[in-house]
């Protein structure tokens, strides 16, 4: 069970599914961290976008944390390889192996944390997690160049490199591999239902359930938790900051056309559940204000502190007809913590981008 044919059989699916989850969460990263020169430029379809690659981000990492440790005891005995270090080259090879164990397993601990939005560490998640998954893709590539020979001779239970085997080791590694598959199987079925909602009578797993929640839909941030309370209806204005600046109050944005849509809040941790949305178009708050049709819109809250409380949207997305200022949810008035009297929802956007309690939309130049 620690020779190479199972090291290949537990490495590719391992592999497959730090790919997936590499660039997954390249693409989910650039949605809610774009460089400069791409801010402008995100695109707001497909509207499911974010759903799917921060979806099947968590999925793929969760998917891992059974794969590694079973890669990990497949190839131990070779850590104890005598003589340890047998040249320069097999040295730094070792090196970056021992790189990329450590980021592979820093990687899967500080995302599992995340999804139960434990941070019991002393740096910032997003920009530590994001710098090692780099390091770790590039130990990865490293690693699958120098060991392709061997991959290759033990790829297929056929291949020449496994048929030298003695035959009584099959059984063993075939129930090795079918215990990993079916713990694979166990946490992927138990957790995918937190976003895969067709599955969501399996999410025992998972740390929040898609219909677990106000209005059937969970929350990350309570607007108590966000120091919001309950805003007055009297005193509430949505001030659109543009060319021609303008205020209204909850009355006038009520009296405004309102438009029904169907979109997903699509949280960085791993739940998402589409909902229906019903409010103004941002397109018609915008043009209003004479904001030029390419500029970058800022979405402001009317919480005070957090990091959550303003968002930026391309032009792409403050323009699609897709994106309102919500004022209801699934047919009733937005509860206190979903972001009443308004929130912003938008296609192919972090949950987190989905600003709630917004009192301000600023026309960027
Ligand atoms: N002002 C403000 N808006 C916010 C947040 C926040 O902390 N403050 N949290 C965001 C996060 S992380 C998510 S996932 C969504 C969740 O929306 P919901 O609570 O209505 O489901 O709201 C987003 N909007
Ligand atoms: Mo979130």
């Amino acid at each position: 069970m620690h020779d190479a044919r199972t090291a290949t059989s537990i490495g590719r699916w391992l592999g497959l599914a730090f790919a997936v989850c590499f660039v997954t969460g390249l693409i989910s990263h650039f949605l809610q961290h774009p460089p400069g020169w791409l801010a402008n430029e995100l695109p707001s379809r497909p509207a499911w976008g974010y759903r799917l690659t921060q979806g099947l981000h968590v999925a793929s990492g969760i998917a891992a944390i059974p794969l590694l440790p079973a890669k990990l005891w497949a190839v131990y005995p070779r850590l104890f390889d005598w003589p340890p270090v047998r040249s320069v080259l097999h040295a730094l090879e070792r090196l970056s192996i021992g790189l990329l164990v450590a980021g592979a397993a820093f990687e899967l601990v500080t995302g599992l944390l995340n999804t139960a939005q434990w941070y019991p560490w002393p740096f910032s998640f997003v920009p530590v997690h994001y710098a090692v998954a780099w390091l770790v893709a590039g130990a990865l590539v490293l690693h699958i160049a120098v060991k392709a020979p061997e991959i290759k001779a033990h790829w297929s239970r056929r291949s020449p490199g496994t048929l030298a085997l003695s035959a009584e080791d099959a059984p063993d590694r075939r129930s090795l591999l079918a215990a990993v598959a079916a713990a694979v199987g166990a946490v992927t079925l138990t957790t995918v239902g937190q976003s895969f909602t067709p599955l969501k009578k399996l999410d025992l797993l998972a740390p929040r359930h898609p219909d677990h929640g106000p209005q059937g839909l969970p929350v990350n941030r309570t607007a108590a938790a966000a120091g919001v309370g309950r805003i007055p209806d009297e005193s509430y204005r949505l001030v659109v900051d543009g060319p021609r600046p303008y205020t209204l109050t909850l009355a006038e944005l009520r009296g405004l056309p309102q438009r029904e849509v169907e979109l997903p809040i699509a949280c960085v941790e791993g739940w998402s559940k589409s909902a229906h949305w019903t409010g103004v178009r941002v397109t018609d708050l915008l043009e209003r204000a004479g904001a030029p049709s390419h500029a970058r819109v800022r979405v402001v809250s009317l919480q005070l502190r957090g990091g959550y409380r303003v968002s930026e949207m391309s032009h792409e997305q403050a323009r699609d007809p897709l994106t309102l200022l919500a004022l209801r949810l699934n047919g009733e008035e937005l509860t206190p913590d979903h972001g009443y009297p308004a929130r912003l929802i938008a296609p192919n956007r972090p949950g987190v981008l989905q600003t709630k309690w917004v009192g301000r939309l600023e026309v960027l130049s």
